[in-house]
Parts: C-alpha cells; sequence; structure tokens
C-alpha cells in the first residue's frame, strides 16, 4: 500500500477507511492532506474489494478546516492554481458510497468534507461549524449550498454569517447527521455500517446513490425518470436475478457485481 505523511489508510473486509492525520493541527486539510486524502479514497474506489469508504479523523477533530496558515499568503492566484481545488467536489463523485465519522470538530472545510460524503456518523462530542466569517471569507467548498439544502436558509445563514456551531444533537435534529453514538463507538459503528452497505449489490448501490444525489441538480419530473431508467437498467444484472431467486428460495443472496 502507497506511504502516506498526513493520513493512514487500513482496510476492514470490504471497507476502506482513511483517517487524517495531523493531531496537532486538528487535522487542518493542507494540501498534501487533500491529494493524500483523493489518491487513496480514488484508489479506493476503483478497487473490487472495497464495497464502500470512511473518512475519519481522532475522537478530539474530524477536522478544524483547511489549513489556514498554508491559506494565509497564498495570492488569489496561488489558490486558483493549486492542485485538487476541486477535492471536495470530487469526493461528492466517488461512485462507491463514503460514510464520514465525526468526533470533535468539523469546522469550516471539515464539515464541508463530512458533507461531501454520503452518511455521516457522528459522536456526542461532534461539533459542526462553517467559522470562516472569522477569518473574513465565507465557505468555498460547498458549506453554503450543501448546509442551506440541508438545513434551511435561517439555519444555514447563522452558521454562515455568524459563525454559529451545532451540537452533535442539534445535527441530528436537522438530519445533517445519519446517527449519534457514544464517543467510544463512533468508528466502530461507521465501519458496520459501511460494512452492511458493501455487502450488498454492487451496481444497485452504485446506481441508488447515484439517484439520490442527482435529486439536487434536477426537477421532480427529471429525477423521477433517471430513477426509473436506473431501475429498468438493474433488470440487466445478474445480482438482480440472483436477488430475486435468493427471495424465492429464502436464502442469502451472492452478489457478483454484475
Ligand atoms: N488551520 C491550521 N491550523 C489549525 C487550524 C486550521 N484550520 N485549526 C486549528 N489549527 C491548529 C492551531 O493553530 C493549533 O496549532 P499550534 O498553535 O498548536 O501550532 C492547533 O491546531 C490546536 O488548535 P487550538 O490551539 O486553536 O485549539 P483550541 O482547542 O483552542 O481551538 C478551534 C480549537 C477548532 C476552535 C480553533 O483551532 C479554530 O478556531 N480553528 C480554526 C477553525 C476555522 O476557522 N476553520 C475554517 C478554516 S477556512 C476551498 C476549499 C476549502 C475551503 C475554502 C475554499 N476551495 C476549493 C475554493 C475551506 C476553508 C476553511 O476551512
Amino acid at each position: 500500500m502507497t506511504e502516506y505523511k498526513d493520513i493512514l489508510v487500513e482496510t476492514h473486509g470490504r471497507v476502506g477507511l482513511v483517517r487524517l492525520n495531523r493531531p496537532g493541527a486538528l487535522n487542518a486539510l493542507s494540501p498534501q492532506l487533500m491529494e493524500e486524502l483523493w489518491d487513496a479514497l480514488s484508489g479506493f474506489d476503483q478497487d473490487e474489494a472495497v464495497g464502500a469508504m470512511v473518512i475519519a479523523g481522532n475522537e478530539r477533530a474530524f477536522s478544524a478546516g483547511a489549513d489556514i496558515k498554508a491559506m494565509a499568503d497564498a495570492t488569489l492566484v496561488e489558490m486558483l492554481n493549486r492542485s485538487l481545488t476541486d477535492a471536495w467536489h470530487r469526493v461528492a463523485q466517488l461512485r462507491k458510497p463514503v460514510i464520514a465519522a465525526v468526533s470533535g470538530y468539523a469546522l469550516g472545510g471539515g464539515c464541508e468534507l463530512a458533507m461531501a460524503c454520503d452518511l455521516i456518523v457522528a459522536s456526542e462530542t461532534a461539533q459542526f461549524g462553517q467559522p470562516e466569517i472569522q477569518i473574513g471569507v465565507i465557505p468555498g467548498a460547498g458549506g453554503t449550498q450543501r448546509l442551506t439544502r440541508i438545513l434551511g436558509k435561517h439555519l444555514a445563514m447563522e452558521m454562515v454569517l455568524n459563525g454559529r456551531f451545532l451540537s452533535a444533537q442539534e445535527a441530528l435534529q436537522h438530519g445533517l447527521v445519519n446517527r449519534v453514538v457514544p464517543v467510544e463507538h463512533y468508528l466502530e459503528e461507521a465501519l458496520q455500517l459501511a460494512a452492511q452497505i458493501a455487502d450488498r449489490a454492487p451496481v444497485a448501490v452504485r446506481l441508488g446513490k447515484e439517484a439520490v444525489n442527482k435529486s439536487y441538480e434536477m426537477t421532480l419530473a427529471e429525477g423521477l425518470a433517471l430513477e426509473q431508467k436506473y431501475f429498468y437498467m438493474l433488470f440487466a444484472t445478474e445480482d438482480r436475478q440472483e436477488g430475486m431467486q435468493a427471495f424465492i428460495e429464502k436464502r442469502k443472496p451472492r452478489w457478483k457485481g454484475r
């Protein structure tokens, strides 16, 4: 496996785990870390032995956001030219499901990274926020758009304009996270959830993810048409036949991923 400096990479059965690993900087997302993260995730996305991925930080911080020290002296052109400026959007485009396992701070680009994932498992200590206003900017990797779609305009405004943090319980109440668990279990919970999804029919999982994500980009009529097309497409897979036959024979299906 590739040697990385700012992340730790493991596989747990069919789940690929990437742990952000700059604890001294609360996992601030330096350009190098983002490059490594993308390298590991895109590798898992292409690996047939992996069915789902988890991104985690540590108990104190998922990530406190983009590395402010690495941005402080950058010019506009340097920022524009930085490799992987669209890394957050690329994470959202991965074909396989990605779960963010969030404990402690998920701020700025860290909150945006969690939102670019498909599901979020939070520990009771998780805190979500977009504090960029305090350093004279606004979110730049999806915060104003994704938070608004999830939380609605008024709460999103309070977070973006006044740097308000959401606790794990508030995030759950407003639908930002899937579940909140005690801090000692959050990673295990995320890995378990990922393992369950990784054991499902791979092509159906891929198209299901794509259809849900496309709902943000389309009218209802377009989205319903796409969903129906994907549903019919799955009739061409061996796994669809296997799934229905296994149901009739009262046994567990054996997926082939085709
Ligand atoms: N960057 C760099 N270092 C950070 C950091 C960050 N975002 N957050 C924390 N650190 C470092 C601190 O500097 C400190 O380092 P030392 O001084 O020990 O060397 C260490 O982590 C521990 O932090 P603190 O001493 O501050 O710890 P506290 O418990 O007192 O406070 C805190 C924790 C999370 C409240 C505080 O550290 C904090 O406010 N951090 C900054 C949070 C923040 O403002 N985040 C947003 C950053 S801007 C884009 C893509 C992405 C973005 C924009 C555009 N495009 C593709 C266009 C994203 C932007 C951002 O995320």
